[in-house]
């Protein structure tokens, strides 16, 4: 395989809404640029980056994958994202890597909840961004509507570089506004492009367009804008370097119609992306400072020292880890020994590894700016840096959000506890957005992640590469409980019969704190009246005792004790006395403090055609939801919402099924509340009957 130097190399990650046609788009531009010599369709199973089975099976990207298309001389890398929430964390360290996103959108429903969230991401990273408005050949694609939405969303500085041309099915090519040209595609996907004449019908909308995208293009420049209001208008020239300029400024955001499927307008995109992305030498890659972890700027410079970011790791249970890597600086060699900074150890790396989708070719090196992947290396994981051991920086960690929900899971064959402990670990290395370990409590097996869908996917996955079968219980939730009233409490602990004898005395205060203070431990005693070396005992006796909660045995939180008297014994005190006289005292002050229980409430958002808004709100209503707003986009309507958790485990199953799968959710983790009372019972019971455990209460 070839090396490619820096200067001609585009790192994109193809970013967007579950469904609206990523891994489509990917395909059909490896199938445009003749990297593969059939175009590869999601919906046979048989394109390059929805490769692992489980995504074939769905027929959605589960995780992100590598692929290259070489156009122009140019090595395109692109990065094929999930759109589904409970993946999109695996956009972010895609986004991460790459110079630019292409967010793409359904021209039928528009933007979405999800691409916002990678709009916002790209954004936070300063990332340039292209826009391709996809499945144009759909029935109700719009256009118009969906440019409304999006510039409603994210400014009107997004502008239409192609315009369709034929609506919905007889969506046959694109009339390139820069160039003036105008190209249709014939039926068979094969993407060979015919220059045509500008329909006729369209002039006057291509001549009213262009000049829109000039004057946008003027706008983001100031000398270009003096230009522009002397002559009405920009040269040939001055508009393409214009474009190219705000573009990677982020100040203009060019829009690309096509039709992933039909392979229609995919050209002109791979064009774009050669033309508007920068080289990776001509954005810096954000670093921390390894003396002060302040911020600094490396500059993609092949004959610096060498280093690269570990955005992803592949568990594979036959060719063992696969890290895949950005060459952030300098030049990456095979068979060559480098530092892991991040850990102080130095990595063996075998051959560098090109792939595309799961085929990996070799290559000798990689330079500045690069993706590429090696196999086996022993103590390397997501998020490290790799290179020299003199590195003056370190790349920072892409943030993985925190499991959201847990299962239970149990083996199908007993005697299988050491395989799964062994390969969730090594999946725990691939994904790091799941957790995996036992309840401390219940001695559980617990697998937490972000959602259903997410779940049963990593049960899948351990089935498939590690042949190990498990049961899932439904989710717990995650309760909480309180007090509700300030008392006081005493708690006397006393055995002086025989022997050495034991003997603690407190008295404590509680009061209840706000919702997140969790507990608070004031230390109050005046003039002795217990022994300081005993304070910390009667705390720690407390602490372990609200673990075990009050009513039902969740954590007891956002309570206040202070401890303002007591006695104590010259022989017989010690701390394990005291300990136990904290522990008394919490459950005398709880008898008093009406607990209650809290529950974890989610936001919500609902994102489905607005036919379904009134079904969906009255079913969120039913949940114990509280409706916070309500928005229309195109066709679509977003419900925003705050839900008990509890009520929100089946949600998925309810969503698919009242909209026919057009519509979308993904919540988030808000904030406790007071679960109302004529429910507590039954949670009390559940915790009992699921646990058999005994409550702080009762023993
Ligand atoms: N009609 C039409 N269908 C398309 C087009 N692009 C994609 N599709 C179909 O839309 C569905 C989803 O396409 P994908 O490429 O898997 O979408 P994605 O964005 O990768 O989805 P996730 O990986 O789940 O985020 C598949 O059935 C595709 O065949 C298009 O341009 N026109
Ligand atoms: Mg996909």
């Amino acid at each position: 395989m070839k090396v490619y130097d820096t200067s001609s190399i585009r790192n994109v990650a193809v970013v967007g809404h579950g469904g609206c046609g990523k891994t489509q788009l990917v395909s059909a531009m490896l199938f445009d640029a003749g990297m593969v010599n059939r175009l590869g369709r999601v919906d046979e199973g048989t394109t390059i980056t929805d490769y692992d089975e489980e995504e074939i099976a769905r027929k959605h990207t589960l995780g992100s994958s590598l692929a290259y298309a070489e156009w122009n001389k140019v090595k395109i890398n692109l990065i094929d994202t999930p759109g589904f929430a409970n993946f999109l964390s695996d956009a972010r360290a895609g986004l991460r890597v790459s110079d630019a996103a292409v967010v793409v959108v359904d021209a039928v429903s528009g933007p979405e909840v999800q691409t916002e969230k990678v709009w916002e991401t790209a954004h936070e990273q300063g990332l340039p961004r292209l826009v391709v408005l996809n499945r144009v050949d759909r029935e109700r694609a719009s256009l118009e509507r969906s440019l409304e939405a999006l510039r409603g969303l994210f400014g009107r500085t997004i502008v239409p570089v192609t315009l369709p041309i034929g609506a919905e099915k007889d969506f046959t090519g694109i009339v390139d506004l820069v160039s003036m040209r105008a190209y249709t595609f014939p039926a068979d996907g094969s993407g060979k492009a015919k220059e045509v004449a500008v329909p006729a019908n369209m002039t006057e909308a291509a001549a009213t367009a262009r000049e829109a995208l000039i004057e946008l293009v003027a706008e983001a420049d100031d000398s270009l804008m003096e230009r522009f209001f002397e002559e009405g208008t920009l040269t040939q020239e001055e508009l393409v370097s214009g474009l190219r300029t705000s573009t990677r400024a982020g100040k203009v955001f060019p829009l690309f119609c096509a039709s992933a499927t039909l392979n229609v307008g995919v050209p002109q995109l791979l064009d774009a992306i050669v033309a508007y992305v920068p080289a990776p030498d001509e954005r810096p890659f954000p670093a921390v400072s390894r003396q002060g972890g302040d911020p600094v700027e490396v500059a993609a410079d092949p004959s610096a020292p060498c280093a690269a970011f570990v955005w992803k790791t592949i568990a594979d249970p036959f060719a063992g880890r696969i890290t895949m890597f950005r060459v952030v600086g300098g030049t990456l060699k095979a068979d060559s020994t480098v530092h892991n900074v991040s850990r102080d150890v130095s990595e063996r790396l075998g051959a560098l590894l090109v792939l595309q989708g799961k085929g990996q070719t070799t290559v000798p090196e990689l330079q500045a700016g690069d993706l590429g992947a090696v196999a086996k290396l022993r103590d390397t994981h997501t998020n490290e840096t790799l290179g020299d051991r003199n590195l003056a920086f370190t790349i920072p960690p892409v943030v993985f959000p925190e499991p959201l929900l847990a299962y239970a899971i149990e083996p199908k064959s007993r005697g299988d506890e050491d395989k799964i402990s062994t390969a969730f670990h090594r999946l725990e290395e691939e994904d790091p957005t799941i957790r995996y370990g036992r309840d401390p409590q219940t001695n559980e097996l617990l697998l937490s992640g972000q959602g259903q869908l997410h779940i049963e996917v990593t049960v899948a996955k351990l089935k498939r590469r590690f042949g190990v079968d498990v049961n899932l219980k439904l989710p717990r939730i995650a309760y909480r409980e309180t007090i509700t009233a300030s008392t006081e409490a005493h708690g006397r602990h006393k055995k002086q019969t025989g022997g050495h004898g034991q003997f603690g005395d407190c008295k404590i205060r509680v009061e209840p704190l706000p919702r997140g203070a969790d507990f608070e431990f004031v230390d109050d005693i005046f003039g002795g009246s217990i022994p300081r070396q005993f304070i910390p005992a009667v705390e720690k006796g407390i602490q372990e005792a609200r673990q075990r909660g009050f009513l039902a045995g969740y954590p007891m939180v956002d309570f206040k004790v202070t401890l303002y008297d007591g006695s104590y014994h010259d022989v017989d005190s010690n701390e394990l006395s005291f300990k136990t006289a904290g522990r008394l005292a919490y459950r005398d002050a709880m008898s008093r403090a009406r607990p209650t229980i809290l529950e974890p409430i989610m936001n919500v958002e609902v994102f489905a055609p607005s036919e379904f808004a009134g079904d969906l709100m009255g079913d969120l209503n039913s949940r114990r939801g509280r409706i916070a707003g309500m928005d229309s986009r195109a066709a679509m309507t977003v419900i925003r919402a705050q839900v008990p958790m509890a009520e929100m485990l089946t949600y998925e199953q309810t969503l698919t099924s009242a909209t026919g799968g057009r519509g979308s959710y993904q919540m988030e983790y808000s904030h406790y509340e007071e679960v109302p009372t004529h429910l507590q019972g039954k949670i009390v019971a559940a915790y009992k009957a699921e646990r058999g455990l005994q409550p702080e209460a009762e023993d």
